[in-house]
C-alpha cells in the first residue's frame, strides 16, 4: 500500500475511511483542520486566507482554525505545536522560513496527525511530511528573465530587486530563478538586491535607500511582490523617476493580484508573473481523499501564467486585456 496513504490511515480515521465516509464524518462530526498561516503581509496573503476561508466550510464538513502567524517564524511554529495539543485532525503549514522544519514534523508525526505542506517550499524531507501544495518561485523567477531577455532584445540591462522575505523559499526560489537567466547576459548587472519583505512599506523603503545610492543608473526594477511593487512606484514618482512603458524604467512584479494587474492593463508594470492563491480546494482534495482512504497527488503545483502590459507580445506571457481582468478569480 501507497506510504501516504498508510500515513493517513495510522491517524486514526481508517475506519471512517473504510466505511466509505465522505468530508464530513457520517456522526456529523466535523474534520478539524489547523492552518498555520504565515501572515497577512501581502493581498496576494489575504486572497489566500479568503481562499481557505470560503472552503473549509462547516458546508464542506471542516472546522477551519486559522493563526495568522504575522510573518514570526517563533509564533508560527507555537502555532503548529498548538494544533498538535489541541489534537486537530489535519494540519496545514505555509512557512514563513523554509529551514527549521523537522523537530516540530517529528512531533506530528508522532501525535499521528498528517501535515499538509502549501505554498511555500520547506527544506525537510518530503518523508517529513504527508502532501505539498504550491506555487513554483524559482519557475517564476525564470519566467521573470526569459521576459526580460527577450524585451530587451540585446540591450544592456542595470538591475534592481526587491526581494521578498528572508528565508522564505517565494523569495529564494524567485531570486535564483532570475538570478540563472541573468548570469548568462553578460550586458546584465545585478546593481543590488535587497529584501522588501513582500510589503509595501518594505518595497517604498528599498526603493527609496536604491534611488539615494543608483539614480541615474538603473533602468530595470524587479519586485518579488506586488505590494514591493505599489512601494517602489511610490518611491519613484516621489522622486519623478518614471517607469512602465511609457517610462525610463522597465517594472517587473509578481502575484498578478487584481491590483498588480491593473497595473499591467494601465502600461504601468511591465511584466507580472502570476504567482497563484487559489490552493485550498486543492487542499480539501487532498484531505478528503485521505478521508477516503484514497490515493492522493503528493505534489502539486498550482497553474501559473505571466502577463505583459498592452502592445507588448511574448512568448513567456498573455497580453493583459480588461477581460482577463475581469475574469480573474483573485
Ligand atoms: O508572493 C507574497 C506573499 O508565498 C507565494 O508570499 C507566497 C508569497 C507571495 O507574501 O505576496
Amino acid at each position: 500500500m501507497n506510504k501516504k496513504i498508510l500515513a493517513a490511515l495510522g491517524c486514526g480515521i481508517a475506519a471512517a475511511a473504510m466505511m466509505g465516509m465522505t468530508a464530513m464524518a457520517e456522526d456529523g462530526e466535523l474534520i478539524r483542520v489547523g492552518y498555520a498561516q504565515v501572515g497577512h503581509e501581502s493581498d496576494w496573503r489575504t486572497a489566500n486566507t479568503q481562499n481557505y476561508q470560503d472552503t473549509f466550510t462547516e458546508e464542506n464538513g471542516f472546522e477551519l482554525s486559522l493563526i495568522d502567524c504575522d510573518n514570526d517564524n517563533a509564533a508560527q511554529l507555537e502555532a503548529v505545536r498548538n494544533f498538535i495539543t489541541q489534537e486537530m485532525d489535519y494540519i496545514i503549514i505555509a512557512p514563513i522560513q523554509s529551514a527549521g522544519w523537522d523537530t516540530v514534523l517529528q512531533e506530528a508525526m508522532d501525535a499521528g496527525i498528517p501535515v499538509i505542506i502549501a505554498d511555500r517550499e520547506i527544506e525537510s524531507d518530503a518523508s517529513m511530511y504527508d502532501a505539498w501544495v504550491g506555487t513554483d518561485p524559482t519557475k517564476e523567477g525564470e519566467t521573470a528573465g526569459n521576459w526580460l531577455a527577450e524585451y530587451l532584445d540585446g540591450a544592456d540591462a542595470n538591475i534592481l530587486v526587491i526581494e521578498g522575505s528572508v528565508g522564505a523559499s517565494a523569495a529564494i526560489g524567485r531570486t535564483n530563478g532570475f538570478n540563472a537567466v541573468a548570469e548568462t547576459h553578460d550586458n546584465w548587472t545585478i546593481l543590488d538586491s535587497q529584501s522588501g519583505d513582500f510589503t509595501q512599506d518594505g518595497g517604498q523603503e528599498v526603493m527609496e535607500s536604491f534611488i539615494k545610492s543608483y539614480e541615474g543608473q538603473f533602468n530595470v526594477v524587479v519586485c518579488q511582490n506586488d505590494n514591493e511593487a505599489y512601494g517602489a512606484m511610490d518611491a519613484m514618482d516621489a522622486a519623478g523617476i518614471t517607469y512602465g512603458v511609457d517610462g525610463d524604467v522597465i517594472l517587473i512584479s509578481f502575484d498578478t493580484t487584481h491590483d498588480g494587474l491593473q497595473y499591467v492593463l494601465d502600461g504601468k508594470i511591465h511584466c507580472n508573473v502570476e504567482c497563484n492563491p487559489i490552493q485550498a480546494e486543492t487542499v480539501m482534495g487532498v484531505i478528503n481523499a485521505m478521508e477516503a482512504g484514497e490515493e492522493y497527488e503528493a505534489v502539486t503545483y498550482v497553474e501559473e501564467g505571466a502577463f505583459v502590459a498592452p502592445g507588448i507580445e511574448s512568448e513567456f506571457a498573455t497580453t493583459m486585456t480588461q477581460e482577463i481582468l475581469d475574469g480573474r478569480p483573485y
